[in-house]
Formats: C-alpha cells, sequence, structure tokens
C-alpha cells in the first residue's frame, strides 16, 4: 500500500532516489497525484520549514529537501497537470533593484513551491515596473520581495507602492536580514516574514 508518510520522510531526509521511487509507486497504486502532493511531499517540506524555523536545521538540509521536492514533482507534475490541479496561488518573487543577495530568496521560494504555491522567480535587481507587470502578466495574487541592504530596502516601499497607484488588489510580502515588520508597517506592505517558512505560513494567510 502506498506510503505518503515515508515519502514526506524520504523527502525531509533528501533521499532523491526514495522520493522518486515511493512517488512513482502511489501513483501506480491509483493515489491521486494531490493527495501524494498534499500528504507526501508537501507534508514533508512542511515538516524541513518547521525544523528549519526551529534551528534545528540550516540551509544545506533544506536545500537538500528542496531538491528531493523537486523530483518528486518532476514525477508529479504530468499527471497534476491531466488531473487539472491547479495550484493554491501564484506569487511572484524577486530580490528588489540594485541588489544581487538571493540565497534566502531562493529558500523562500522553495517553501512557498513547498507550501503548494506556483512561484514566478524574477530574480534580482528587479525594478518596481518589473515586479508590477510579472504579477501582472502571471496572475499572481502575492508580490514577494526580498532586500539584503538597507540602502536597497526603500525599494520595496516604492513597489507598494506603485500598486496601489495601479489600484491592483496584489498583496505584497516583505523581507531580508534587515527588514522587520515595523519596516512593513512603515511602508504599508501586507506581510513580513523572519524566515524562509514563516514566509510560507504567511503568505497562505494573505491568501486566505
Ligand atoms: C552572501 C552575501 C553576499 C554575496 C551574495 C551572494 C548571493 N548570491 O546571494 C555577495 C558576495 C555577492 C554579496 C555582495 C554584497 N554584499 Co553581502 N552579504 C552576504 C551575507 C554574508 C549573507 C547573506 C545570506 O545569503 N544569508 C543567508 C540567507 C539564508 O539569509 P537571508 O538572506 O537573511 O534570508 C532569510 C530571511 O532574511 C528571510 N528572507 C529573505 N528574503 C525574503 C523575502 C521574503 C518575501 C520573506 C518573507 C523572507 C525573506 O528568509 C531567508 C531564509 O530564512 C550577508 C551577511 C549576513 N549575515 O546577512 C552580507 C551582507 C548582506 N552584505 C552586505 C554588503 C554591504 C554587500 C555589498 C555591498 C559588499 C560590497 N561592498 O560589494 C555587496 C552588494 C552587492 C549587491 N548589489 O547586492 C552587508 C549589508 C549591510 C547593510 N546593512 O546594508 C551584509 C549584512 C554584510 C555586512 N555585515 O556588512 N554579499
Amino acid at each position: 500500500m502506498a506510503d505518503l508518510q515515508a515519502l514526506a520522510d524520504a523527502l525531509t531526509k533528501g533521499d532523491r532516489d526514495t522520493v522518486t521511487k515511493l512517488t512513482q509507486a502511489a501513483l501506480d497504486e491509483g493515489v491521486g497525484p494531490k493527495e501524494i502532493l498534499d500528504n507526501g511531499l508537501i507534508a514533508g517540506m512542511t515538516v524541513v520549514g518547521r525544523r528549519f524555523k526551529a534551528n534545528e536545521v540550516y540551509v544545506p538540509e533544506v536545500l537538500i529537501a528542496a531538491r528531493a521536492m523537486h523530483v518528486g514533482m518532476d514525477v508529479l507534475q504530468p499527471k497534476l497537470v491531466e488531473a487539472g490541479v491547479e495550484p493554491i496561488a501564484t506569487v511572484v518573487l524577486g530580490t528588489v533593484k540594485g541588489d544581487l543577495h538571493d540565497i534566502g530568496k531562493n529558500l523562500v521560494g522553495m517553501m512557498l513551491t513547498g507550501a503548494g504555491l506556483k512561484v514566478v522567480d524574477v530574480g534580482t535587481d528587479v525594478s518596481p515596473e518589473k515586479f508590477v507587470e510579472a504579477c501582472k502578466d502571471s496572475g499572481a495574487s502575492v508580490c514577494a520581495m526580498s532586500a539584503l541592504l538597507t540602502t536597497t530596502m526603500p525599494q520595496m516601499g516604492d513597489v507598494v507602492k506603485a500598486f496601489k497607484d495601479a489600484g491592483a488588489s496584489t498583496k505584497t510580502i516583505i523581507g531580508g536580514a534587515p527588514v522587520t515588520q515595523n519596516y512593513a508597517d512603515e511602508i504599508g506592505a501586507d506581510g513580513y516574514a523572519a524566515d524562509a517558512a514563516s514566509a510560507a505560513d504567511v503568505t497562505l494567510e494573505l491568501i486566505k
């Protein structure tokens, strides 16, 4: 019988071969792709996120688990498409203009994907216009911005303002080492999170 708990466990360990094998085995047994996604892959990634937040695991472990999530998704994706399963929501994610730091952003992207969201990663050094355009083009309901430099943080305020000026309903979430909840309140961003696992929690709250 398909063991989705074993699949989740293999993902938390970053065991790619077992993740591929168990994902395929569950499909072969007729388990629905959405059930495998929710109770296998996302369940595993949620555990990794919780451990990361509690400082029980660190960046390398998250990266290894995320790679295992990717191989599982490679097996599952065609079946999800066939079954017409839509992602919960789309999130545009990028590092603001003038800023090239992307390690934290990439971790956030992995946790968002792990939470069942579609992530459109627009990279680093992203202008407010590009954020707004990417959200419009992809139909994203959330725009997630990362900044690691005190000099580039104000760009986040410009993006929030650009959405407001455009009358867009897109929610904004911000993060990065120098960013705080106070700063998010100051610029009128809808959400802030201190780490990648919390970023997924806050984003899911925003789209509720
Ligand atoms: C690695 C690094 C670099 C690398 C970046 C490589 C890369 N591909 O990212 C390189 C060498 C290129 C670099 C360059 C520079 N850097 Co640098 N860099 C760092 C360093 C050491 C680590 C950053 C990092 O990756 N941390 C690990 C990740 C996992 O943490 P994180 O980014 O904070 O992300 C977590 C959270 O913040 C949150 N998060 C992040 N993004 C988001 C987004 C959302 C939406 C949410 C909700 C949450 C969230 O979740 C993440 C995971 O939990 C920091 C020091 C530090 N301790 O932060 C300096 C640091 C950020 N750099 C600094 C500086 C000054 C620079 C340079 C200007 C140096 C120079 N003179 O050239 C350039 C700027 C280049 C540019 N234009 O961007 C300063 C910034 C000072 C300041 N207050 O502004 C720091 C703090 C170093 C220091 N103490 O002086 N840097």
